[in-house]
């Protein structure tokens, strides 16, 4: 098998409903899609799709631009050589992780094809299926946000997300009172400030709620900052944002700095190293998520087939943008929240079927 062609989309994504969070709203962000063709006529497809050019460093553009350095030197290679791959895309550039990381699950969803095997079982097999998943409470008020953990809890979610920063501290600490009141047992709540606090509000915001059982997820802009605020904590710390490498999260789970943690597999490096950080955390026994910061049923599947590998005790669930979606790629297949969790996508490599055009005309090919 080699690859003949590498292809690249742009699509809008617009939102069914609105999404915010400390950093930024989210407004109809623009997802990349790479497809890769190979001689044997088998179709590989990756996605990535920031929130914006303000929660994270990469967007649209910068990716497109990574992809325009990557694609001419993946021609050749045979897309199950995922080491090989690793080796031509970081011989050509130092960045690009997430163009490198649409590159890699489109080289796995290639593989599965190749195999007539589902992503999670070349990972080793789906422990849980339907997967775990955890929903957003998005910054509101009190009332709202009590309403809404309600009303998630009726619908089956036992894992919830509340955002929080961006506003002064006591509000924060108003809504996260109000939410906890709702929480059932056997439902985890757990507030994401998506950097939003000093080291000194996170502090306050912890101890003020010292007694309410909740986690905390990047506080703070900076490895350094969490790392500070981490011994006043009052509630285990997840690093998010921060944990942009494997190197990292050992340093981070080696100093006791997390307690867990949001992981994005387009931060990372992909499926493969989503792989090798799934194994970490499951030898030191610390929980973590399998997510991405938006995205259609590309990235959704590439998630859900990862976290269907998750030690299920260590699971805080793989998040999908399912419910803000306004379409499906694949209408059958394309992953969905079901009663709180997601079914795994049944076919071969990722499980979806996108129908011959639907991403439009490619904005750049390379062969
Ligand atoms: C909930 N997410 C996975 C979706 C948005 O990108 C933010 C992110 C998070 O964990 O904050
Ligand atoms: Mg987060």
């Amino acid at each position: 098998m080699k690859i003949t062609e590498v292809r690249v989309y742009s699509k809008q994504l617009p939102m069914a409903s609105g999404y915010n969070m400390s950093s930024a709203a989210v407004g109809d962000p623009e997802t990349t899609i790479v497809q890769i063709v190979t001689n044997t006529a088998h179709i590989g497809w990756g996605e990535i799709c920031p929130t914006g050019p303000l929660p994270q460093s990469e967007h649209a553009g910068s990716i497109q631009a990574d992809l325009a350095l990557l694609g001419p030197a993946l021609i050749g290679l045979d897309p199950r050589r995922l080491g090989l791959v690793h080796d031509a895309t970081t011989s050509t550039m130092d960045g690009g992780h997430g163009a490198k990381s649409a590159v890699d699950i489109a080289c796995w969803d290639l593989m599965g094809k190749a195999y007539g095997e589902r992503i999670c079982d070349l990972l080793g097999g789906a422990r849980m299926d339907p997967v775990s998943t955890y929903y957003v409470v998005p910054i509101g008020t009190p009332d709202d946000s009590a309403t809404l953990a309600q009303n998630l809890q009726n619908a089956g979610h036992t894992k919830l997300q509340l955002k929080a920063g961006g506003r002064h501290i006591d509000q924060d600490i108003a809504v996260i009172q109000a939410v906890t009141e709702t929480i059932r047992p056997g439902v985890d709540l757990f507030v994401d400030c998506n950097r939003g606090w000093t080291v000194g509000e996170a502090i306050q915001v912890s101890q003020a709620c010292a007694h309410l059982k909740l986690a905390i997820e990047q506080p703070c802009a900076t490895y350094a900052e969490c790392a500070i605020a981490r011994p006043h904590l009052r509630h285990p710390l997840l690093l998010d944002e921060c944990a942009d490498s494997l190197a990292t999260i050992a340093t981070a789970i080696g100093t006791g700095v997390a307690d867990g943690f949001g992981m994005k597999l387009t931060r990372v490096g992909g499926i493969s190293a989503m792989r090798a950080i799934r194994d970490l955390c499951e030898a030191t026994n610390t929980p973590t998520s399998c997510d991405d910061s938006w995205g259609g049923d590309i990235i959704a599947a590439a998630c859900v087939h990862v976290g269907a590998t998750l030690n299920p005790n260590l699971s805080r669930g793989a998040w999908i943008s399912d419910p803000y979606q306004v379409a499906h790629y694949d209408e059958k297949h394309g992953p969905r929240i079901v009663n709180g969790t997601i079914a795994v996508p049944p076919g071969p490599g990722l499980g979806i079927t996108i129908p011959s055009g639907y991403f439009g005309s490619p904005i750049a090919s390379y062969s």
